[in-house]
């Protein structure tokens, strides 16, 4: 059955935004059902490999080096580093390792050195990912060829609010970007933030341009605002909580086949906004106690949460129960 559609309307959307929150969940967790183990929440664990003195002015991130946010900068992480951290995170329990470099995009110097990485955490028998900002044609063909398994890279929000958030890389940069991606038959990531003080047309249209990309994002975070100090973007008001769990059900109606990450921000999240969003469709998580430069929760408290929930982590690349996480 192939029932995916790429023609959705905003109207359409905001007649699911504006369903009675029961009937939007049943919905959602009913095609959620269709396509899924509803029991099955895959784990990454994230790692940044270059950290800080970011020359783009995204107004979220404590890595732009125009934010205040105090940060010590990095250089890229040298590869026993990571190999050590990606052992690591296996034997937590996870089943891909993702890699974030804070560069408005990486030269071909820097990729050899990622690449380095890729075919070093492949090796240990995790799925990959990587996000280093824009790439060209022939620098996704060469991640590829490293057996890179996934690339980040995230809308961020609508078209229409963008301007407002980052002024140093344009939409239609980044859809180009997501083209190179797709082109070279790596899985795309792509997603992007709420709680920045956006309206609910933004998010409508944030979910309109990933549902009617080409092809489905294979996984889709969505990440709910971390305020960072020193960011343009501390102290905006924050997204009511029922209001996330919404946005999570219906990019699972959007997206009925794509995996949705309960990305960013779960620290400030309760064990119960958390399970409404496991049942509205997302099925996917950041797992370990830290994502780039912000914290997580730690993997003891997901294990219980996942315990009091039934919840089994599993590896998409095996489609079977990775036990590791509960050994
Ligand atoms: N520099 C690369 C880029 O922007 O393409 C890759 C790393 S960047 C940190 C990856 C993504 O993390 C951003 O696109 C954004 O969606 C997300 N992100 C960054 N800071 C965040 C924050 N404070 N809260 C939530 N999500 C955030
Ligand atoms: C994504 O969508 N979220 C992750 C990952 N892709 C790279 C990053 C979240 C970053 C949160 C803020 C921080 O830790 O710096
Ligand atoms: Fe740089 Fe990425 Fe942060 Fe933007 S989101 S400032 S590109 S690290």
């Amino acid at each position: 059955m192939n029932s995916l559609r790429h023609d959705w309307t905003k109207s359409e959307i905001t007649t699911l935004f504006e369903l009675p929150f029961n009937d939007l969940l049943f919905q959602a967790h009913s095609l959620h059902r269709r396509h899924f183990d509803p029991n099955h929440v895959q784990v990454s664990t994230l790692l940044s490999i270059k950290t800080g003195a970011c020359p783009e002015d995204c107004a979220y991130c404590s890595q732009s080096a125009r934010n205040d946010a105090e940060l010590e900068r990095e250089r890229l992480l040298p590869l026993e580093e990571v190999v050590e951290k990606a052992r690591a995170a296996k034997h937590n329990g996870a089943s891909r390792f993702c890699m974030g470099a804070a560069w408005r995009n990486p030269t071909d110097k820097s990729l050899d050195r990622v690449i380095e990485m890729v075919e070093a955490v492949h090796a240990l028998g995790l799925e990959t990912c990587v996000t280093l900002g824009m790439l060209t044609q022939q620098q996704t063909q060469r991640l590829k060829q490293a057996g890179l398994d996934y690339y980040n890279h995230n809308l961020d929000t609508s078209p229409e609010y963008y301007g407002d958030i980052i002024s140093t890389r344009t939409y239609e940069d980044r859809l180009d970007t997501l083209e190179h991606v797709r082109d070279a038959g790596i899985n795309v990531c792509c997603g992007g933030i709420v709680g920045m003080g956006e309206q609910q047309e933004d998010r409508i249209s944030l979910l309109q341009q990933l549902a009617n990309l080409p092809k489905h994002p294979e996984s889709v975070p969505i990440n709910m605002l971390v305020q960072v100090e020193g960011t343009p973007l501390h102290g905006v008001e924050k997204l009511d909580a029922l209001d996330f769990v919404r946005t999570i059900a219906v990019a699972r109606i959007l997206m009925p086949e794509s995996w949705i990450r309960l990305s960013a921000g779960r620290s400030e999240m309760s064990d119960e906004m958390q399970a409404l969003c496991f049942f509205a469709g997302a099925n996917s998580i950041f797992y370990g106690d830290k994502l780039l430069t912000t914290t997580n929760p730690d993997e003891n408290h997901d294990r219980v949460l996942f315990d009091k929930l039934g919840i089994n982590p599993i590896d998409t690349a095996k489609q079977d129960l990775d036990t590791a996480a509960t050994a």
